[in-house]
């Protein structure tokens, strides 16, 4: 007999929606009863393998069929699921690997040569498993059992493992629903990584969760994307203001008659979301023109989903993230911690409520003290209110880069960069950046004369970081300078390295 308590509202849906197509790939559509049935499978090879609850399960799977069904089959078993980052140097994942203590490793045939590099207890590629006729009964799991662990770069020099309970996760996934009325109709064009909650939770599990069609593309393609809008019957679209941004350079390339159809095509979409990064008023401001869509923008983080979101009836302000979501404790604070209660005052985003996450795994300390004590989840974002809607200032630590909606961790970078012998010192910084936001640029003092030269260096050293860090980590521009700024207790000065580029 099968039997699981189905607190995740998305497992609601896998039996209720039944043939419905949940998921197009490039291998075809799957219904949701396929899903279910493929999932059952999974689990039951995760329980012979000994898989028990809140053990961590990693798996690299592309975009797919296969991706999703391992995901429901993770939790069936009473895992705790571990989406790895198909675009990660080996050293990356073994690093996830590691940390998460993962009982087992799941890789999809286009990975198999990681199987080979990544060192781990057990690891099975997704086509070995194969259709266990044993009646396994699959665990029981309670709303605060954990269920997803996704890495984040902070202020940290390593990224830390984010746990999220089913409960947490329901939250985020109920709250978006009402807010930007999914139905059972939507039909989701999915261009984004899913080892994060913008492609995992608000575009995957938010459709499965109402039975509505999740369409994957194997990876963002501008031009491929613009047919979709043209040709598909596509509802929802939601993507980083970098995707904006590529998609707003193709439409500019193309002859006028062309324009025209693209624009045309963007009349079947209900509603187009932008986050995970500041939506400049600018890409807004000619999105809107070229496809007529006003984009929501929202704000959320890894550690709380989504918390803020323009409105979806009503006005989206431009440079504006909106109000707090239903269910969600939103507060700013000043310095000394004190509440701000008027507008026009900046303080730090914190943020109380169920969806808020249950801790960074095996680190107690840094969970504590990204708490305050009365139980507030400090962003380190900065904002301020104007006329009801949040704006975002900026972030607390300059040491966090946001890249093409990646958040990066400038002290992540520097360690790694001194490992290569020609760099004595360095620092990171994120430059403004009209496609990515921000990219990643690095101040350093070098040994010898090789890297003296800033472009000879700059392909030196992107072709060094290749297999060290993960491309858009990578720096994107580089200087070498005799010293780097530093204050009169030697602490180097980012803003004024910031400066130099
Ligand atoms: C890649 N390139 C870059 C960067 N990334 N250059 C500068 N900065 C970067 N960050 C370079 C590559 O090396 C390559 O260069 C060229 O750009 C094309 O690379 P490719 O990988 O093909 O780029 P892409 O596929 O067009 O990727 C752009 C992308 C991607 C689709 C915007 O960055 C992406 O998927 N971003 C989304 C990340 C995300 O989902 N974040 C959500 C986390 P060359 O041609 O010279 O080789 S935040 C979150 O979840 C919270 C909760 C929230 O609020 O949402
Ligand atoms: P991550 O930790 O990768 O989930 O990124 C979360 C961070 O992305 C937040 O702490 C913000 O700094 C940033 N972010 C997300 N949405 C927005 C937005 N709409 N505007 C500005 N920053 C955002």
């Amino acid at each position: 007999m099968l039997f699981f308590a189905a607190m995740n509202i998305v497992f609601q849906g896998l039996q209720k929606f039944g043939f419905k197509t949940a998921i197009i790939d490039d291998g075809g559509n799957y219904s949701y009863s396929k899903i279910e049935e493929q999932s059952n499978t999974i689990a039951n090879y995760f329980s012979s393998k000994g898989i028990e609850k809140g053990d961590r399960v990693a798996f690299l799977l592309a975009a797919n069929f296969e991706f999703v069904a391992t995901l429901f089959g993770v939790w069936k078993a009473g895992g705790i699921a571990v989406p790895l980052c198909a675009i990660h140097p080996v050293s990356e994942l073994q690093y996830v690997v590691d940390d998460s203590q993962a009982k087992l490793l799941i890789l999809g045939e286009e990975f198999s040569n990681n199987v080979l590099q990544i060192n781990t207890t057990q690891s099975v590629l997704i086509s070995e498993i194969g259709h266990l006729s044993c009646d396994t009964q699959h665990r029981t799991f309670s709303a605060q059992d954990s269920a997803l662990l996704l890495y984040t770069s902070g202020t940290t020099n390593k990224p830390k493992g984010v746990v999220h309970t089913h409960e947490s996760l329901n939250t985020t996934i109920n709250s978006l629903i009402d807010a930007w009325k999914w139905s059972s109709s939507d039909h989701i064009l999915h261009v984004l990584p899913l080892h994060h909650t913008h492609g995992l939770v608000n575009k995957l599990l938010c459709a499965m969760a109402v039975g509505a069609t999740c369409e994957f593309l194997p990876k963002f393609d501008a031009e491929i994307v613009w047919n979709y809008f043209l040709e598909r019957d596509i509802t929802l679209f939601m993507a980083v203001p970098t995707i904006y941004s590529k998609l707003i350079s193709y439409w500019d390339d193309q002859l006028k008659e062309r324009q025209r159809q693209l624009s045309e095509g963007c009349k079947n979409l209900r509603l187009m979301v932008s986050g995970s990064a500041a939506l400049p008023v600018p890409i807004l401001e000619k999105w809107e023109s070229i496809s007529g869509h006003r984009l929501l923008e929202r704000y959320g983080m890894t550690e709380i989903g989504m918390a803020i979101s323009n409105p979806y009836n009503g006005e989206r302000r431009a440079g504006f993230i909106g109000k707090p979501l239903p269910k969600v404790s939103v507060r700013l604070v000043d310095e000394n911690n004190e509440v701000i209660k008027v507008e026009n005052e900046q303080g730090e985003i914190q943020i109380k409520g169920a969806l808020v996450f249950k801790e960074y795994w095996n680190k107690p300390v840094v969970t504590a003290n990204s708490f305050t004590a009365d139980g507030w989840f400090k962003t380190g974002d900065s904002a301020i209110i104007i006329n009801g809607y949040h704006k975002i200032l900026g972030r607390n630590s300059v040491d966090i880069i946001k890249s093409g909606g990646y958040k990066i961790s400038a002290l992540e970078i520097e360690s790694k960069l001194l490992g290569y012998s020609k760099i004595e010192e360095c620092a990171v910084v994120g430059i403004p950046d009209k496609e990515w936001g921000e990219v990643v640029a690095v101040a350093m003092v070098v040994r010898g004369v090789a890297l003296r030269e800033p472009q000879r260096a700059l392909e030196h050293i992107q072709s060094w970081a290749k297999d060290k860090m993960a491309p858009y980590k990578i720096p994107r521009k580089i200087i070498t300078v005799d010293e780097l700024p530093r204050n009169v207790s030697g602490k180097i000065m980012k803003k004024e390295v910031k400066k130099l580029f």
